[in-house]
């Protein structure tokens, strides 16, 4: 078993302790005219989108979205381990049009993407949903520190010290910024409720025109059923050293509301609690139930 590495602070953000080594690589990285960029805090549902934006780059043509694992189609801008090409360097090879995976506070993405004509898609989901998806992940993947207990992730997690930092932080300032420049926001919970009417958006948002037959395939490629059968996207190409599916798997439960089945009363009232200070001063809700 390939040993934890510690997250490393960059730019005042906590990060995994690998992706600190490219951070200068990271800042200078150079956007172009044309990439789709989708950020996110990590485990709102970024591997979704990617499919979704692979697909729709690609007409709906599923023989395409096999090229290659999600994590190679769609590249991890911040990603740096050992001896493998970084996010940065297999970007910089790549021909456009690129779709980008990133999870990036604004304030620390590279200023080309502001200035060149990219589109930004924003994905964000409920703070509860992302905190036990997140321990289970950092559970499974061994680029993580060992979380600890729940508990004790919970603490971190309020903390802002799990790696990308601060939830609130993170969806307010996306929020914000959001009307600066070509930015969708999405929320997980609506592709859940009603996937075709956020599949539409997304179509005119980067300037596609699909038929509905193409939107229909899109739409049942990316089930998360079906998803989690294709070993294109549920990431389980990976050796099970880094990423170990028998801890957890990846593509988990796919839901909302699955906090319930893990916070107690006292852990979900705290959570209540953090939810209701740090979102006292913006007007972006979240939906905790479907
Ligand atoms: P759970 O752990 O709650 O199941 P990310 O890609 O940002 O890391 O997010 C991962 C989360 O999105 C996981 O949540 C995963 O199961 C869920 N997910 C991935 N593909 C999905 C899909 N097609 N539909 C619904 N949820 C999906
Ligand atoms: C790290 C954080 C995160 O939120 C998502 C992912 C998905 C891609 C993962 C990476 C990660 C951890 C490191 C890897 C990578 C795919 C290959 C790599 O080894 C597991």
């Amino acid at each position: 078993m390939v040993d934890r590495p510690p997250i490393k602070v960059v730019s005042g953000m906590p990060i995994l302790g690998p992706f600190a080594e490219n951070w200068e690589n990271v800042q200078r990285f150079q956007a172009k005219d044309g990439d789709l960029l989708i950020v996110t805090f990590p485990k709102s549902g970024t591997t979704w989108m990617s499919e979704i934006l692979d697909l729709m780059i690609h007409n709906g043509d599923v023989t395409k979205t096999q090229r290659g694992a999600i994590f190679e189609r769609v590249p991890f801008l911040e990603y740096a381990a050992p001896d493998m090409p970084s996010g940065t360097e297999i970007l910089n090879a790549m021909e456009s049009p690129r779709v980008i995976k990133s999870h990036l506070p604004v304030h620390l993405l590279p200023s080309s993407f502001w200035e060149k004509k990219c589109k930004i898609l924003y994905m964000a989901r409920n703070p509860k949903d992302v905190l036990v998806s997140y321990y289970h992940f950092y559970r499974m993947a061994i680029l993580h520190p060992d979380p600890g207990t729940f508990e004790d992730f919970i603490q971190m997690f309020i903390e802002g010290e799990v790696a990308f930092g601060s939830w609130s932080d993170h969806v307010k300032d996306w929020w914000k910024s959001r009307r600066q420049k070509d930015i969708l926001y999405l929320f997980y919970e609506d592709m859940l409720e009603d996937p075709k009417c956020e599949l539409r958006k997304v179509t005119k948002f980067i300037g596609k025109d699909l038929s509905e037959d193409i939107l229909e395939t899109i739409h049942q490629r990316t089930t998360f059923k079906n998803m989690k059968e294709n070993q294109m996207a549920n990431y389980s190409t990976i050796p099970t050293s880094i990423m170990d599916h028998s801890i957890s798997p990846f593509m988990r439960k796919g839901i909302c509301g699955d906090w319930k089945n893990h916070l107690t009363v006292a852990q979900s009232e705290l959570l209540d609690e953090y939810y209701k200070m740090e979102m006292s001063d913006t007007d972006l809700t979240f939906r905790f139930d479907n």
